[in-house]
């Protein structure tokens, strides 16, 4: 197949444990047999591919790189790798498993008590239980700062009111972790500190609403979510997160796995177009044979290999804890802004066919476009390394 081809000629194997190979090619077949046979018919249709989460949750993909908890405590590259695999399927189903596993999982693994973790993560591992992570909100989502979803104390109760935007997964979830301002003095440091929420869903107040007409992304789910005097009990709030520096530890780890996961898109797109190369016949000859066709698809293999040992190296920083935020943003930045680039080329190469469902191309190409945006814009990510590099703050 081209995916063995392009292996071939990579040799990404020899830089991989056994286990993370094991990983891989587990994602790889899930991707293959559980997405692939219905993910164009599912697009098309604007359908979430529900009773999909119960598997993904028995094979260990959700809060995989979790420790205990029933999470299965795989390493930052095997995630990756998942990732990777998952969204050569599709971008919707490797950002359900960033949504449970890199936001709602991790901000609860990371700043819960013990007691929400027992409650919460083990049904979130095998897929009983969904989370969401609501911290985006309508007026735009780069300057979270800029929040103004209040949580105010009432008694002992914490009662929450604002909106959000482009929640994923928030009218399917069991739990909705919310980040709202707390305006009392004796929370976070000093006034108006960032906090984060365990909401159930089912809380009087809380509504969630998909958002149609979506042109990218259709076989997954974004909502707004209102929350209208949301009460909740004292103990709803995480512990241990405070000021916004909490919801960016879980960016962190949802923008890592983004860094795998958009080369997967790309690598399906550049699989497509060898395989059209060397299948469509044009002027007599395989497209593949001429010079021009072949510099694409040398051009696109590369920035690919390029994008992949990039998070390689990114995923072995993180697992000796040495992983910064302006790394993953070098990451997130060229991996979506290369993925487009290689979607894009290899629609030239399959010529009119290419913006039809028979290849994967405009479905990838048009999942990208949300990729590249959430999660940090491209410019939101150029300016992070900008402030690194000239220590200047151009936000
Ligand atoms: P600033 O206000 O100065 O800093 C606030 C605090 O946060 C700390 N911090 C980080 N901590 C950990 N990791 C990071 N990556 C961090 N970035 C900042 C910072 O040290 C400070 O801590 P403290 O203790 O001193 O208070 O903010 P800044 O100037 O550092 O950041 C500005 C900017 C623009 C980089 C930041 O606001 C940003 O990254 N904006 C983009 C936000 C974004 O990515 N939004 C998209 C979210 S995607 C989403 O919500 C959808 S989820 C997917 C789905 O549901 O489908």
């Amino acid at each position: 197949t081209d995916v063995s081809r392009i292996d071939a000629v990579f040799d990404l194997d020899g830089l991989l444990t056994p286990e993370e190979r094991d990983w891989q090619q587990r994602a790889r077949t899930f991707a293959r047999e559980r997405i692939l046979p219905v993910i164009d018919r599912d697009f098309e249709q604007a359908h979430f591919r529900r009773e999909l989460i119960g598997e993904l949750g028995a094979a260990g993909f959700l809060g995989m790189h979790l420790q205990a908890y029933g999470c299965a405590g795989a390493g930052a590259v095997s995630y990756g790798l998942a990732c990777l695999e998952l969204e050569a399927g599709d971008s919707g189903w490797r950002t359900f498993v960033s949504v449970q596993g890199s936001l709602a999982m991790s901000a609860i693994a990371k700043y819960g008590s013990e007691e929400q973790k027992q409650q919460w993560l083990p049904r979130m591992a095998t897929g009983d239980a969904v989370g969401c992570f609501a911290l985006t909100e309508p007026q735009g989502g780069s300057d979270p700062a800029a929040m103004r979803t209040v949580a105010r104390r009432d008694g002992d109760d914490w009662v929450l009111d604002g909106d959000k935007r482009w929640i994923g997964l928030a009218s399917i979830a069991d739990v909705a972790v919310v980040w709202a301002r707390v305006d009392d003095p004796a929370y976070g440091e000093g006034a108006r500190a960032v906090r984060g929420f365990l909401v159930p869903t089912s809380t009087p107040g809380f509504a969630a609403t998909p958002i149609a007409g979506k042109l990218s992304m259709r076989a997954s789910v974004q909502c707004d979510v209102s929350l209208e005097a949301v009460r909740l009990p004292a103990d709803a709030i995480l512990p241990g997160a405070r000021g916004l520096s909490g919801p960016f530890g879980c960016l962190n780890e949802a923008r890592y796995g983004i860094v795998w996961g958009a080369m997967g898109a790309a690598r399906s797109c550049l699989e497509a177009a060898i395989e059209r190369s060397t299948s469509r016949e044009v002027f007599g000859r395989p497209i593949g044979a001429a010079q021009l066709t072949q510099a694409k698809l040398a051009d696109m293999f590369v920035e690919l290999e390029k994008g992949i040992l990039l998070a390689l190296h990114l995923g072995r920083l993180k697992e000796r804890g040495a992983l910064t935020p302006a790394q993953i943003s070098v990451g997130k930045l060229n991996s979506v802004r290369e993925a487009l680039a290689i979607a894009h080329q290899a629609r030239t190469i399959l010529g009119g066919d290419g913006i039809t469902d028979a290849f994967p191309v405009m479905r990838h190409a048009a999942n990208l476009e949300s990729v590249r945006t959430y999660e940090g814009t491209d410019e939101i990510h150029q300016l992070i390394l900008g402030r690194a590099l000239t220590d200047l703050d151009a936000f």
